[in-house]
């Protein structure tokens, strides 16, 4: 079967290739940079078959559970008891892919088992990115009563975390109980939960789930320095800083996605206003100029002074939102250095030194980032050479993660050693963006929805 598969993979890209060649005729460079739209479609028929076969190993190995353990072929709860994380976070890729059968069974067993009623302590920001972001799409595109009756629930449960002096969010609460905890958070935890708190609102005609996450988030951008810039750790009680260091990395990422989006989703001009200023700092004290090379590193909140020269998968979500800012050409330096970081070991790493070009973090959980700007940089532009990119990284990613049994993360990028995790987030983003890269433009209005930071598209209907 694994024979017949690597000769059935060789033979697709000699084909790819050939069509490619005869499409573009005589211009080999432009052939060598672009993908035709027939390569494109059969890209997005080999995103769809990898998506399924992915979804039937979870099927057949971890039903009912939070996620599959590629490797093992066990199933593995994030709390103990199930919270269909996958599944959730499945659904509106399932449904866009046209996966229908796959869909009803997810969109099936949401409904009648998923239960938030449970003694557990979670974490926020995770379980509103995912499950609640998850819960509002799959609504959206299913019209579904039973998804958003869920997603009030789960509002409901998680709306104690707001109740500090601060108005900034407590990381944890316990979903039966009500109580919170966790007062050391991070920008992205206290200013990420807008578009799905927000998109509540609207969908329930209730104000409270918009008010309480706007206020965690103006409350975010009032503690940034003198210099516009936020830190890597928060105190939600007392609103100081407890780590000074400023990026664009993980912990701090989305705050700057969602500044953004929830002006583009609600036309909120305050968000516009913390946006503009914001991305203004960023550009200033963040952005580095290496070899002619476009990056973003790490510097202090208060002095602007640079303090790593660290960038990695989870800063490669930028370009994207570069392209929603409309400053296309750092969007599109930032892409080729992405893209550079990735070609040192055929797959990227969670973080290098762009000084050095050294690995600093060695593994690759399955990170949809570089790909969800592979998308938002061929919307934006219509340059093929984006597909073209998105194709190298697919065909790299199947080569390197694929398993038995779904996909699985790297332990390390230079030995290619595989992890026995495959997160809900493949199926939520890193095989979405891959197939909305590959597919045709009408599979999804890219100007009529907004993703929150799980890829879940959320649309503003009234
Ligand atoms: C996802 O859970 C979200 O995109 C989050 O904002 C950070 N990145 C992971 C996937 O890499």
């Amino acid at each position: 079967m694994k024979a017949l598969y690597r000769i059935s993979c060789i033979l697709f890209s000699l084909v790819a290739s050939a069509s490619s060649f005869a499409a573009h005729g005589a211009n080999h460079e432009a052939a060598k940079d672009s993908l035709s739209e027939a390569e494109s479609r059969r890209m997005a028929q080999l995103v769809k078959r990898e998506t399924q076969q992915a979804w039937n190993a979870y099927r057949k190995f971890a039903w009912g559970h939070d996620a599959l353990k590629p490797l093992s072929k066990t199933a593995h709860d994030w709390y103990g008891t199930s919270l269909l994380m996958t599944p959730v976070d499945a659904l509106d890729t399932l449904l866009l892919m046209g996966l229908k059968k796959e869909a009803k069974e997810a969109q099936e067993l949401i409904a009648t088992r998923l239960n938030f009623d449970q003694d557990i302590r979670i974490q926020n920001f995770e379980i509103t990115i995912r499950l609640l972001g998850g819960l509002i799409s799959a609504y959206q595109m299913t019209d579904d009563a039973r998804l958003l009756h869920l997603a009030e629930d789960l509002g409901q449960r998680l709306l104690p975390v707001f109740e500090s002096p601060t108005g900034l969010p407590y990381t944890h609460v316990n979903l039966k109980t009500g109580k919170a905890t966790g007062t050391l958070s991070n920008p992205a935890e206290t200013g990420t939960l807008i578009l799905e708190f927000g998109m509540l609102s609207k969908l329930t005609g209730k104000p409270i789930y918009f008010e309480k996450a706007k206020r965690a988030l103006v409350a975010t951008y009032e503690r940034r320095s003198a210099i516009g810039l936020v830190g890597a750790t928060i105190n939600v009680e007392t609103g100081a800083w407890t780590q000074s260091d400023s990026h664009i990395g993980g912990g701090i990422d989305s705050y700057y996605e969602y500044l953004n989006k929830c002006w583009r989703l609600f036309g909120d001009t305050d968000c516009k206003t913390m946006w503009e200023s914001s991305i203004k700092s960023v550009n200033q004290y963040l952005g580095d100029e290496v070899r002619g090379e476009f990056w973003y590193g790490h510097a202090d909140m208060n002095t602007g002074k640079r303090t790593a020269n660290q960038y990695g998968a989870l800063d490669a979500f930028m370009p994207a939102l570069l392209v929603l800012g409309g400053d296309l050409e750092r969007a599109q330096r930032l892409q080729e250095s992405g893209a550079k970081m990735w070609r040192l070991n055929g797959i990227e790493p969670e973080a290098i030194d762009y000084q050095t070009m050294q690995i600093s973090a060695a593994a690759y959980p399955l990170r949809p980032e570089i790909i969800e700007s592979a998308y938002y940089l061929f919307r934006a532009t219509g340059d093929s050479r984006y597909r073209k990119m998105g194709q190298e990284f697919f065909r790299d990613f199947m080569r390197h993660c694929k398993a038995k049994q779904g996909y699985a993360a790297l332990k390390d990028v230079r030995s290619k050693t595989q992890e026995d995790a495959m997160e809900s987030f493949v199926f939520a983003e890193t095989f979405k963006y891959y197939y909305l890269l590959f597919a045709p433009q009408s599979t999804l209005d890219f100007d009529k929805v907004t993703f929150n930071t799980e890829a879940h598209p959320f649309r503003v209907t009234h």
